[in-house]
């Protein structure tokens, strides 16, 4: 028998070759792997049928073209993927991400972690992701209506309630499903769940649109209460000011913290008597502008360009709530500096690997995006759940569920990480108790 750091090495070595120029695959696959020596010396078995193999080789992967044509009658082409990772525990689920660097590795990078997020949220759903390097920015309603209704025309062929739901990501909001569904919807003659994130008139979910930000809160807060902490009086700084970053603003401010920043891909704003969420909304949700326009309604404020700098504005908490990587290893020293006490990944890999080091080795509390945003796939499984019962319910029953669902995956991987030996490294405990869920079905279902 191989030792665990060979079989680890061995898995590795082939996913670097099967997958060149991948690196945020790479990155994602390592840190879930780096976490499994333990549970490979207590799981042979996992060895012997090549669970780790079988895991890091998605299912099936689609790459289609998109061809659309603009407001000026040219034809434009993008690249639509939908990767299907896992399906050992429920249909694929993930969402879809449109933004001009999406490749296939990006998509597989996101669609690898959902699978392990997926399985921490309790419920049962597989592991999928999905997107197009289209650039929704600056592109009229009827531009966006165009490329979503293209991209579905193809996607239809793959999805369906019990086979692969898709929802939104990094630039597909309500607007764009929506649109992605209505052609859906047109195509098949389906009126079924195929899509969540819906809007509440059409099978969409009460909190849905809240959930990833509020799930990160209600984790952080369950977290800090470990430690005998709260989140009132504490400053926050949030990065991005898109669905995930509003609404986990919104709930810090009613849990009693102060958000000084918020940022965009140009620059972040920095307001010391705290960031008006009210104007935040209506220049992104309803204006779709960029975020130093806060400036011209709270003069008061700060606009500084560079979205990194953000990071250089004392807090003590940390919410990266943008897109991955955008804490390096020199932002996390800057942050530990300036004295921040927890950060809270809302984003999908968020922190570089040398800056969740620097955060551990100085005992920041630090919670890792597979399991404190688990909130946003969680909920979606809740809409799910309605539209195969054919009813609704309250804003504030599924706000309920939502929590204890994170209240559950806090105490699970904190219980995990210390049955293991990582006692509060909840990086290692979200990844072995994400993976346990998944390898034993696949244990169960054979070589498939
Ligand atoms: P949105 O498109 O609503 O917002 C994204 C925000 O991040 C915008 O403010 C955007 O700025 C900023 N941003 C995007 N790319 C970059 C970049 N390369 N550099 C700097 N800033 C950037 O997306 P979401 O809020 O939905 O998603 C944010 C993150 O949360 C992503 O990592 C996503 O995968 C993750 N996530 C989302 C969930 C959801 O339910 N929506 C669930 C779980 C995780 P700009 O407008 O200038 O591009
Ligand atoms: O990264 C994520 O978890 C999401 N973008 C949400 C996926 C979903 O299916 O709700």
């Amino acid at each position: 028998m191989k030792a665990p750091e060979q079989v680890i090495g061995d898995v590795m070595e082939q996913v670097i070759k099967r997958n060149p120029n991948e690196p945020e695959f790479h990155q994602a696959v390592l840190e879930v792997l780096e976490s499994l020596t333990p549970v490979i010396e207590r799981h042979p078995e996992f060895v012997e049928t090549n669970i780790l193999h079988r895991i890091v080789e998605p299912e099936r992967q689609l790459i289609f073209r998109v061809p659309w044509v603009d407001d000026n009658g040219r034809v434009q082409v993008n690249r639509g993927f939908r990767v299907q990772f896992n399906s050992a525990i429920g249909p694929y689920k993930g969402g879809l991400r449109f933004h001009p660097s999406v490749n296939l590795g990006i998509i597989k990078f996101l669609g690898f972690e959902q699978t392990f997020k997926n399985s921490l949220t309790g419920l049962p759903i597989g592991g999928g992701k999905g997107g197009s390097d289209f650039d929704p920015k600056g592109k009229s309603d009827n531009e966006i209506m165009s490329f979503c209704q293209s991209f579905m025309t193809e996607l239809y062929r793959y999805v369906g309630a019990d086979v692969d739901v898709p929802a939104g990501d990094i630039g597909v909001g309500a607007r764009e499903v929506g649109y992605l569904y209505g052609q859906y919807k047109r195509i098949t003659t389906l009126y079924h769940g195929v899509f969540t994130g819906k809007g509440i008139s059409y099978g969409g979910s009460l909190a849905r649109k809240e959930a990833t930000g509020y799930g990160l809160l209600y984790f952080l807060e369950e977290m800090l209460k470990d430690y005998g902490q709260s989140l009132k009086g504490k400053t926050a700084v949030i990065s991005g000011s898109g669905n995930v970053a509003i609404y986990a603003a919104e709930k810090a401010q009613q849990l009693g913290a102060l958000v000084v920043a918020m940022s965009d891909s140009n620059g972040y704003i920095y307001d010391p008597d705290g960031i008006k969420l009210d104007t935040i909304k209506q220049i992104k949700e309803v204006e779709r502008k960029r975020i130093k326009v806060y400036r011209e309604h709270h003069p008061s404020a700060q606009y500084h360009e560079g979205s990194k700098g953000i990071w250089t504005v004392k807090c003590d908490l940390a919410l990266p709530c943008a897109t991955q990587n955008e804490i390096d290893e020199e932002s996390a020293r800057i942050l530990v500096a300036n004295g921040v006490m927890a950060v809270g990944e809302g984003a999908n890999m968020p922190s570089t690997p040398e800056a969740i080091k620097v955060f551990q080795d100085n005992k920041v509390l630090f919670t890792p995006a597979k399991a404190s945003n688990a909130g946003g796939v969680a909920t979606s499984a809740l809409e799910m759940t309605q539209n195969s019962m054919r009813l609704a319910w309250t804003f504030e029953e599924v706000d309920a569920k939502l929590k204890d669902i994170m209240v559950r995956i806090y105490r699970q991987t904190s219980q995990v990480a210390k049955e293991y030996g990582f006692e509060g490294d909840l990086v290692k405990g979200a990844n072995i108790a994400g993976f346990l869920k998944v390898a034993d079905a696949m244990m169960a279902q054979g070589i498939v």
